[in-house]
């Protein structure tokens, strides 16, 4: 199994639950749109050959911004990062926020699935941990008191909207641990 991504967080993530996958870093085009599905659906058709293979598109969603950064993730990550996010929120009453993330599935013979996976949480006022990656300091589930960035790569899986829809794909495709 290819793991299509340039980002090493991600894949070590992927790799507790995929032992034998591989990172893939070739570079797909990301279209500009208004869902993750739909980046995630259009990157796929350029990605035949490479099949199987996941790729994943993912983003935080903040409420009080009407779910920006979402599909913008990449870019404020880039820009602003998590202190900017920080600095944005001062004075921001509401913090509540998700993560979603999109997995774009293709098998061998080229059948395309999607699996999702949401999880609710809130966006802390100090950077928070040093593991993890992107916005993980800066995030803690709900029903939790740490932020992505202080538990394991095992502990967020557990929790986490990438580990919701690996264990999707998971139970729909049986694919073997
Ligand atoms: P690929 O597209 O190459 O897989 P990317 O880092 O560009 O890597 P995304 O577009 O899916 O991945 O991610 C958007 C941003 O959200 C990016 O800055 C990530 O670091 C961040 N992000 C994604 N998943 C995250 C997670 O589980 N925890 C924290 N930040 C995350």
């Amino acid at each position: 199994m290819n793991i299509i991504t340039s980002n090493e967080g991600k894949f070590k993530e992927y790799k507790k639950i995929f032992p034998e996958a591989r990172m893939h870093n070739v570079g797909y085009h990301e279209i500009q749109a208004d869902t993750l599905e739909e980046v995630v659906e259009q990157a796929l058709i350029t990605l035949k050959e490479h099949a199987p293979l996941i790729i994943d598109d993912s983003g935080l969603f903040i409420d009080e911004y009407d779910g920006f950064p979402g599909v913008y993730s990449a870019y404020v990550m880039h820009t602003l990062g998590c202190k900017g996010i920080l600095k944005l929120m001062k004075d921001a009453d509401n913090r509540n926020s998700r993560f979603e993330c999109v997995i774009g599935y293709m098998d061998s013979t080229g059948n395309i699935e999607l699996f999702k996976g949401i999880t609710d949480g809130i966006i802390t006022k100090e950077i928070r941990g040093t593991g993890g990656f992107g916005y993980d300091p800066i995030f803690i589930p709900v029903n939790h008191e740490k932020t992505f960035a202080q538990i394991t790569t095992e502990e967020k899986n557990k929790i986490s909207h990438r580990g919701k829809a690996m264990k999707a794909l998971l139970i729909d495709r049986e694919i073997t641990r």
